[in-house]
């Protein structure tokens, strides 16, 4: 979670038309740009070099530029996305990866989002989600093989967009996460926190240098993580959450 860098995207005005599981009402373009303008503040305020791209309008979700890659300070891999208007995605971030990485690797088979993969020191987690199949989660540890990083293959709960929609790193010991996924006893070698029920969403949240960013409709959970001792930032999200995304999907960090 000590990252200097990161690479985003600004929203295309098509922003409105993103992907969603369940119609919950679309987000307006003014909103989403709003709270993307604050998460750069807050990547800016924690002490990160960010590049920011360009909008695709061809792209609605383009803005969530963590599905289409994947990033190291050792080297990226370009992702190839579970979700069919999502694939090309590729195409338009795989030329900044090549500029700002020495080492950049191409997964060869399978479909994999960004979305399902958790850094830890430790090991890279995947989980397998409607996005992310066997094929490429098994291509993905490959590539990670060779960039010297241990993975491993993990399960997302049923329904749950990505694997990190519901947990996310707070330091090398601790990961927040729900209770349905927790259940899976996938953290047994983490502390665990527990998201307060009714609040799942707040659990794609995003440590970065000494600050946690956490969505700002999430009180308990807010509460829960400054009690703890983070150091939290509240941002909004209530417009991306519309469209299924979180704090993390908004970035790729190394
Ligand atoms: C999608 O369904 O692909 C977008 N509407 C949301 C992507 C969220 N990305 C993420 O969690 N990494």
């Amino acid at each position: 979670y000590h990252f200097n860098s990161i690479i985003a995207r600004e929203p295309a005005r098509s922003v409105v038309d993103g992907l969603r599981a369940q119609y919950r009402g679309s987000p307006s373009y003014a909103g989403v740009k709003a709270e993307h303008d604050a998460y750069l503040a807050a990547m800016r305020a924690a002490g990160v070099e960010a590049t920011v791209l360009p909008a695709l309008e061809a792209f609605p979700d383009s803005i969530f530029v963590e599905d289409p890659a994947l990033v190291f300070t050792e080297g990226a891999v370009v992702l190839r996305p579970g979700a069919a208007t999502r694939v090309r995605e590729t195409e338009e971030i795989a030329p900044t990866l090549r500029d700002l990485f020495d080492t950049v690797l191409d997964l060869p088979t399978g479909y994999a989002d960004g979305g399902d993969v958790l850094t830890t020191q430790e090991s890279v987690m995947i989980g397998l989600s409607a996005r992310t199949d066997r094929a490429g989660a098994e291509a993905l540890q490959a590539c990670l093989d060779e960039l010297g990083r241990k993975s491993k293959i993990v399960e997302t709960p049923e329904g749950v967009l990505h694997f990190k929609t519901d947990c996310s790193l707070l330091d090398e010991e601790t990961v927040l996460s729900t209770n349905r996924l927790a259940r899976s006893g996938v953290f047994q070698n983490f502390r665990q926190m527990l998201i307060p029920e009714g609040e799942e969403a707040a659990a794609n949240a995003l440590r970065v240098n000494e600050v946690v960013m956490v969505g700002a409709d999430f009180p308990r959970t807010i509460e829960m993580l400054d009690k703890a001792g983070y150091k939290v930032v509240a941002l909004k999200t209530t417009e991306i959450g519309k469209i299924d995304a979180g704090l993390s999907c908004m970035s790729l960090r190394w």
